[in-house]
């Protein structure tokens, strides 16, 4: 009998407790480092969050791949390892070529085209996101990519043998089909393959160049703008259900809302990131003709090939950026 009364009061006392105290808490994985814009508008999604759910839900974000590294945050979230995260999903076009929709080359190449592209692509998107067990929230752009080299190249011919860093499957064909030899390397790791000759160019955006201080080890930029790839945020479904239905509204309300600023703020940051990399000594500039028009052929090739993986999918992604 006084064993049973010590048992339920012990059970109510942390029944309590959770009530009061103990909010549920999440853990957000990031690739990128705390001061990149990415990183700072996923801490205001967290903020919101805790504001409107009233501290019910509270959010961690672990920025440059400390908690999970970029190529294990979307398995991580998929098993529930963390409940929620951010990636270039791009970067996972081997498990299906839809998350590459956001690489072609010279198909959406401002923010204004990007928006659109991304609309066009949600219903895909989610679809096929939610056959992971992960739901989409939101993705935020990076400014559009450049090529970053260690001299001077004005042609593909320039470019034969030259090691270049590659950060998902499109920017890896890019390179094959410009002679040049790719591998495959983390933000997070960039700076150090670099360093030691591991890698010599990369596309990028100037955010990623500005982050990582590439002018200390590459020279030339050039502004080709090819496309501009996404962060994309997910929560891991079972985790999103577990939620009372008016916290689960805030987290996407607040994704919303995080999905609109951050894409304010990276067109508002993209120019002074191509200058920051010029007052630091790069060379800044538009490709030659020959180049552009080296690159715009292997855009097509690449067009070509991504609709023929993606077949009905992609069809749609780009009949409804097109109707738009
Ligand atoms: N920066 C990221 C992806 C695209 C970009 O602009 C990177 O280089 O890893």
């Amino acid at each position: 009998m006084h064993m049973k009364t010590t048992v339920s009061f012990v059970a109510l006392l942390s029944t309590l407790s959770a009530g009061a105290v103990c909010a549920e808490t999440w853990d957000m994985p990031v690739a990128y480092p705390a001061n990149n814009y990415h990183t700072e508008n996923a801490v205001a999604f967290a903020n919101d969050v805790k504001t409107c759910s009233n501290g019910a839900l509270e959010i961690t974000v672990h920025p440059g791949g400390s908690l999970f590294k970029g190529d294990e945050i979307k398995r991580a979230v998929q098993l529930g390892e963390a409940q929620i995260g951010e990636r270039l999903l791009s970067a996972h076009a081997n498990e299906n070529p839809i998350f590459a929709y956001d690489s072609i080359p010279f198909l959406a190449s401002s923010f204004e085209a990007s928006d659109k592209l991304r609309d066009a692509a949600k219903p895909v998107l989610a679809k096929v996101l939610a056959a992971q067990g992960v739901t989409l929230l939101y993705s935020v752009p990076w400014p559009a990519q450049g090529m970053y080299f260690d001299k001077e190249v004005n042609s593909v011919a320039d470019m034969k043998g030259v090691k270049f860093r590659a950060y998902n499957a499109t920017t890896a064909r890019v390179a094959e089909l410009s002679g040049m030899v790719p591998t495959q390397i983390e933000a997070a790791e960039l700076k150090q393959a670099l360093a030691t000759g591991v890698v010599e160019s990369m596309i990028s955006s100037g955010s990623t160049g500005v982050d990582e201080k590439v002018w200390e080890d590459m020279s030339h930029f050039y502004d080709v703008k090819a496309w501009l790839p996404r962060n994309t945020v997910f929560v891991n479904t079972e985790a999103m259900a577990a939620l009372p239905d008016e916290v689960q509204d805030c987290v996407t309300k607040s994704a919303e809302v995080a999905q609109t600023r951050g894409t304010e703020v990276a067109a508002s940051l993209a120019d002074g990131f191509v200058k920051t990399l010029g007052d630091n000594g790069m060379s800044i500039g538009m490709p030659s003709e020959t180049l552009a028009a080296d690159l715009s052929a292997i855009g097509a090739t690449m067009t070509t090939e991504w609709l023929a993986a993606t077949g009905d999918d992609g069809k749609a992604i780009i009949d409804a950026y097109k109707a738009q």
